[in-house]
């Protein structure tokens, strides 16, 4: 076979560096990697009336045909696309996404119950899940303000809301016996001048308090907290900033969320990591690509994702850094787009275990920093592709560019044959 042999020729080059090609395959297939559910429907979820996300400072763009229109629509795509992107996976679930049976449930009565319908799929397909609160697409989000707002009952409202989210994340992680992430994303800000900052960092500070005020084993729940620089029509002013969120994360032992799309473009996530690390518990990475700005497009295999992975083998972290991944885009293809950038992590981890990084350090030490950089560079034309398409096969899964004709056969057989 010529994937084999063209892996057998990649092995030994990078053998000569002192990688070894098999056992970054096997600590890469161990990583488990989060994948969100709101790719598949354009953040709609399934709440009687849902309409498609606006508001709340995020904005799925396109109208691509075939987005699915119910839960079994939707997990349907997800296993599509999860047959498509090897190594273990997680469904990252926001609290619209419940088996609500068409009834109306608002956001402060969702139970465990309205999510046994993805417990029962993640153990049927040995899948874990994560979960994130709901706070936006909603007429008590409009002020701008939730966990934040001065008005005492819509604050009170989406404190329950979290405090439901949590306990449904600590039922799925308890049940599926590995430590389930909530994530709370609040949308929280202002657009214009705003001289009351203090006063809501204050009032989420202590909604916050109250939602942790309940005790979950850790085993079965992370909580996080996602900070954010702006959003649209919230320009001036985010009440959850990152200093904000990291210093409340860093006090409470909880995890940070680190959006690849929430920080100014000249700040970099993969810096973040070791200067965050030693501080924290855990960090969660929502993996997205910004263009321009937090514009929440499908990842690449580009120079940061890879510094980030980089950043993480080299300080051994994978166990403590949980891959997360956030992006929408509704003008292609959903499933490809999960596709794409669930494997653009995979290709990202594994360009991570093939740095010859002692080397690399070993260089330094020596002050050697010319062929620190050399080597650095030299790199980028190891035969990096063997590897990969070598792992695409172990996992029965075609090649990249193979994998354009299995979408477009999704496509033409189930999404366009969706009344829409
Ligand atoms: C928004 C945050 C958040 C959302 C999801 C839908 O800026 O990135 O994570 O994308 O919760
Ligand atoms: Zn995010």
């Amino acid at each position: 076979m010529d994937i084999e042999k063209h892996y057998k020729n990649a092995r030994e080059k990078y053998g000569q560096m002192g990688i070894d090609t098999d056992k970054a395959l096997e600590k890469m297939s161990s990583i488990p990697l989060s994948i969100h559910c709101w790719q598949g429907d354009d953040v709609a979820g399934f709440e009687k009336k849902g309409s498609v996300l606006s508001g709340g400072g995020i904005l799925s763009t396109g109208a691509y045909p075939g987005r699915a229109g119910n839960i079994d629509q939707l997990a349907q795509d997800i296993e599509k696309a999860f047959s498509l992107v090897p190594g273990p996976k997680k469904l990252s679930l926001h609290a619209i996404y419940g088996d609500f049976k068409a009834k109306a449930i608002d956001r402060d009565s969702i139970e465990p119950g309205h999510f046994k319908y993805w417990l029962d799929w993640a153990k049927q397909n040995q899948y874990g899940l994560d979960f994130n609160p709901t706070l936006f697409s909603h007429s008590k989000a409009e002020s701008g303000y939730t966990l934040s707002s001065q008005d005492q009952s819509i604050r009170s409202f989406w404190i329950d809301h979290v405090k439901r989210s949590r306990k449904i994340a600590a039922y799925l992680g308890q049940n599926l016996n590995k430590p389930c992430i909530n994530n709370i994303w609040i949308p929280d800000g202002e657009k214009d001048i705003t001289p009351s900052r203090l006063v809501h960092r204050e009032l989420l500070i202590d909604s916050l308090d109250q939602i942790l005020d309940v005790e979950y084993a850790r085993e079965f729940l992370i909580d996080s907290v996602e900070s954010k620089l702006f959003g649209i029509g919230y320009e001036y002013y985010t009440v959850g900033s990152n200093e904000f969120y990291l210093l409340y994360a860093a006090k409470k032992r909880i995890a940070i969320t680190f959006d690849m799309g929430h920080f100014h473009p000249t700040e970099l996530v993969s810096d973040k990591i070791s200067a965050t690390l030693p501080f924290l518990t855990d960090i969660l990475l929502h993996i997205s690509r910004g263009v321009r700005w937090d514009s929440d497009h499908v990842p690449i295999l580009d120079q940061e994702l890879i510094d980030v992975m980089l950043e993480i083998k080299r300080a051994d972290a994978f166990s403590r850094v949980h891959m997360g991944t956030d992006f929408f885009d509704g003008s292609i293809n959903r499933i490809g787009a999960w596709v794409v950038g669930g494997r653009s992590v995979a290709k990202a981890i594994l360009r991570a275990y093939l740095e010859p990084t002692e080397k690399l350090i070993a260089y330094e030490q020596d002050g050697n920093l010319f062929a620190r950089l050399a080597l650095h560079e030299g790199l980028i034309s190891m035969p990096f592709g063997d590897i990969w398409n070598y792992y695409l096969a172990t996992h029965n899964m075609p090649d990249d560019i193979e994998m354009i004709k299995e979408i477009e056969t999704y496509q033409k057989g189930v999404l366009n044959q969706r009344q829409q």
